[in-house]
This record gives C-alpha cells, sequence and structure tokens, in this order.
C-alpha cells in the first residue's frame, strides 16, 4: 500500500489484517524470525486476554487460540500486521502456578529470550488486567522491560467488567509504576479502545527505526527515538536497584546477564553518527568550494 492510501485508511479508520506469519515453540526457531520488521509484542499474565485482543483487532473469531483455562497459548506466534507491515508478537502467559516447572521453565524462557534478543523489539505491550490490584508478576514484568530499555504500551483488559470508577484508579496506580505510560482501557468482547490501541500500535512501529518507508533523516532530526533513551536512562538507575529478570517469578532461575545496549538502539545510533558524518562531510565541501569561488 502506498503511502496516499496509508493516509486515508488512517482517516476513517480500517481495522488492519493480521495474518499468522509463524509459530515457533524453541530458542534456536526465535533467531531468523522476521528480521527486517518492527515488533511488538503482547505480554501478560495467563488468561490477561492477550489472544483475545489479537483476535479482536483481527475482527476474527479463531485466528488465536482462546480460553478460559490459562496456559492456551505455548508458543511464540508472529502475526503480521497488513498494509503496515510489522509484527504483533502473541507470548505464551506467565505466572500460571498449575503448569509442571519444565512447563513453566520453556515459556519462561523463551518470553525472556524473544524480549531480549529481538532486535527487532519496539515495544513490548504488557497487558494488565483491569478488575485486578497491580500483581507482584506484572510489576515484576514492568521491571523486566524497563531494565532492558524496552518501551513499554501497558493495556487494562477485560474493561468491560469494570466500572468507570475501578478503571480510572487501575489506571491511576499503573501509572504510578509505570514512568510516561498511561494505560489505554480496551475491551476485546465489547470493542473499547481497539481503534485506538492500533493507531498506538501503527505509531509506534512506523515510527521505529525499522518502518520500512522510512526517511531516516527526517526520523533522526525529529527526535522518534527519544522514548527508548529516555527509558534507557531510567532503566540504567533502575538496574542498580532492580535487576530484577522475569525468570525470577516465574522460574526461579539466576538472572542472566542484562545487556546495556538493545542491538536495535546501538544501530540507530550509528545510523545517526554516519548521517552527521555525512553533513559534515557535504558541509565541508560546500565551504571549500565557496573558497575556491572566492579566489577566482
Ligand atoms: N469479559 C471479557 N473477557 C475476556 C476479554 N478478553 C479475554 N477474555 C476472556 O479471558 C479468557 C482468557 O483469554 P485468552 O485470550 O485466552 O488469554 P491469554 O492471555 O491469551 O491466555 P494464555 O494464552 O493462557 O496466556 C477467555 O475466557 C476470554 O474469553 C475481555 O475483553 N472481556
Ligand atoms: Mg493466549
Amino acid at each position: 500500500m502506498q503511502n496516499e492510501d496509508k493516509k486515508n485508511a488512517q482517516e476513517e479508520f480500517v481495522f488492519p489484517q493480521l495474518i499468522l506469519e509463524e509459530t515457533l515453540y524453541t530458542l534456536g526457531q526465535l533467531k531468523n524470525a522476521a528480521p527486517e520488521n518492527a515488533h511488538i509484542a503482547l505480554a501478560g499474565r495467563s488468561n490477561v486476554g492477550k489472544s483475545s485482543l489479537i483476535n479482536a483487532l483481527a475482527k476474527r473469531k479463531q485466528l488465536a487460540k482462546v480460553s478460559s483455562t490459562p496456559g492456551k497459548t505455548r508458543s511464540v506466534n508472529l502475526y503480521r500486521v497488513a498494509p503496515y507491515n510489522f509484527f504483533l508478537t502473541d507470548l505464551p502467559g506467565y505466572g500460571y502456578a498449575k503448569r509442571s516447572k519444565s512447563e513453566r521453565e520453556l515459556w519462561a524462557n523463551l518470553i525472556e529470550k524473544y524480549l531480549v534478543e529481538c532486535e527487532n523489539l519496539v515495544a513490548v505491550a504488557i497487558l494488565l488486567d483491569c478488575r485486578l490490584e497491580p500483581q507482584e508478576a506484572d510489576k515484576m514484568m514492568v521491571q523486566f522491560a524497563l531494565a532492558h530499555q524496552i518501551p513499554i504500551i501497558p493495556i487494562l483488559t477485560k474493561a468491560d467488567k469494570c466500572t468507570q470508577k475501578e478503571r480510572s484508579e487501575r489506571i491511576s496506580q499503573w501509572t504510578v509504576l509505570i514512568p510516561r505510560g498511561t494505560p489505554l482501557a480496551v475491551s476485546s468482547h465489547s470493542g473499547l479502545g481497539l481503534k485506538e490501541l492500533w493507531k498506538k500500535f501503527i505509531a509506534v512501529a512506523e515510527h521505529s527505526c525499522f518502518a520500512q518507508h522510512i526517511d531516516l533523516q527526517q526520523e533522526v532530526e525529529e527526535n522518534i527515538c527519544s522514548q527508548k533513551e529516555e527509558q534507557e536512562e531510567h532503566g540504567e538507575k533502575e538496574n542498580q536497584q532492580q535487576k530484577t529478570v522475569l525468570q525470577d517469578s516465574i522460574a526461579q532461575e539466576p538472572p542472566k546477564k542484562i545487556r546495556t545496549k538493545r542491538g536495535a538502539f546501538a544501530r540507530e545510533k550509528e545510523m545517526q553518527k554516519k548521517i552527521a558524518q555525512e553533513k559534515a562531510r557535504k558541509k565541508a565541501q560546500e565551504e571549500k568550494s565557496r573558497a575556491k569561488h572566492k579566489k577566482k
């Protein structure tokens, strides 16, 4: 789709399409998954409504498997968003105690590995149950994302089950816990907030370093990745106090080494440097030719 068509689609707001592109069960499979596109992951406790949200966003009933029994999604599922050409990733849930230890370990590994090593990950949408007070596992997920400088899109699910008062209360609670992140209340059942959520996802993906039509110079000048920078700053401070990894809460394994620079961010910096160098080179060339002119 051309830029003009995208603009028209945004104006009327046509829901994008979701196409299941890959289902990954092992850590090895994660390696080469969709390397060229931006990814936004949906993370959250089992049963919070991640897969239901995928279905609701796609306006489909059975695209992703949904169940009232926690632990339904056991793989990393990559959905291509058309026509925008980025990925939404449905992850297994965390925090479900009734599964075997080995199963929990595998899921925790998959989630952690995906979140830490997917260099194209531009944000993690953390789904939080609107009906519940902030849960320990969710707080740990937030800390995990902050510690790894992954921008967070907080989402309150099952908003149809909450009163307006409960929603506002939950929003205030999470706003304190997530810097720069006022949660968006959505309901996969009533459709509340879905349009806004799509717009948010599209904006995040399109303003990322992985957008397909990117005009790098303009992007750099507008400093689109400033959220990442701010979170990095915040993450570094937080790192000292909260070297929390997701696995601590799920599989009780010792924390892994935290990467201080995400590959994508480092690449962005590298590009900025190259553009600055190119600018300086052009300026020097212009000055040289001006000087030559004067001599003549
Ligand atoms: N009322 C209400 N129920 C919802 C909503 N979203 C999901 N549910 C219900 O919550 C249950 C769990 O939904 P899933 O989408 O399977 O949850 P999940 O987060 O993918 O769960 P795992 O795959 O186990 O991690 C199902 O019974 C859904 O019908 C919502 O917006 N409103
Ligand atoms: Mg699921």
